[in-house]
């Protein structure tokens, strides 16, 4: 036990563990989530800079940011949501560390979501899935793979319609299975956790209320979920230390082990 982590970090040197980024860049153009009036819009991410190596800052360069805890790639913690409002462990500076490691699943839904815009992910493809790779260990995250990350417009990564967006994600009893299951959370290529048409779900945006009511995670708008194996990655997902935050962006790091 005591060389485990010299033999890790050999590893990774190594690349016999390969480490994947599925974040995307922040950048002004970031596609931030839309919600209808009366709600409170989330400001878009900006960056102004300070000083670069000139009369400001001779030696230095440096920039100011501004942007809502919810933008681009960002984890979603429990006091997000007013079900999960009393979890005194269950803010972004207040989460127990250990729950930022953990292993991840995938549960590729390219094909349906490439055929259906709106697909939603039910307790049927879950179990599905199960069948081959086996039960989903507690303690783990599940990501939802959609392509959709591949969207670079972000007019078509947010799909705005008449009747809200067209967006895949989960059904209620999806995520009441994962519940279920004790997970460590539930992630997504998408802007949100909830699908598009999640407001007309009951209950109201279930990622959001059934998830963080149960003091479980999300992570959103993440990319790459195309290069992981269906079981065996672990993740590292550690969000910014804001006091009380609800959440915040983050780089979300993949370890994989090559087996060849
Ligand atoms: C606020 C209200 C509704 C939703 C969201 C935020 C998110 O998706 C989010 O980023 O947590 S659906
Ligand atoms: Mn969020």
């Amino acid at each position: 036990m005591s060389d485990l982590l010299t033999k890790l970090a050999k590893a990774i040197a190594k690349e016999k563990i390969k480490v994947i980024d599925l974040t995307q860049t922040l950048r002004p153009s970031t596609p931030v989530i839309q919600l209808p009036p009366p709600f409170a819009p989330s400001a878009p991410f900006s960056i102004e800079e300070i000083s670069r190596y000139d009369d400001k800052g001779p030696a230095w360069y440096w920039n100011n940011l501004a942007m809502g805890e919810h933008t681009g790639t960002h984890f979603d913690a429990p006091i997000h949501w007013v079900t999960g409002k009393d979890y005194r462990d269950g803010a972004t500076d207040t989460v127990p560390v250990q729950r930022f490691i953990a292993p991840a699943v995938v549960i590729d839904c390219s094909k349906e979501a490439k055929k259906d815009e709106k697909f939603l992910l039910t307790p049927k493809h879950i179990l599905a899935w199960e069948k081959k790779h086996g039960t989903i260990p507690k303690g783990s995250w599940v990501l939802m793979r959609t392509d959709w990350s591949k969207r670079e417009d972000p007019a078509k990564f947010l799909n705005m319609k008449e009747d809200g967006p067209h967006v895949p994600g989960p059904n209620a009893d999806a995520v009441r299975l994962l519940v279920e299951r004790d997970v460590n959370g539930w992630g997504v290529e998408a802007v949100g956790t909830d699908a598009g048409q999640a407001f007309s779900f009951e209950p109201a945006f279930p990622a959001h209320a059934l998830m963080h009511g149960s003091n479980k995670f999300g992570l959103a708008s993440l990319c790459n979920l195309d290069k992981l194996p269906p079981t065996g990655a672990v993740i590292v997902t550690a969000p910014l230390k804001i006091e009380h935050g609800s959440g915040s962006p983050l780089r979300v790091i993949a370890l994989v082990h090559d087996e060849d």
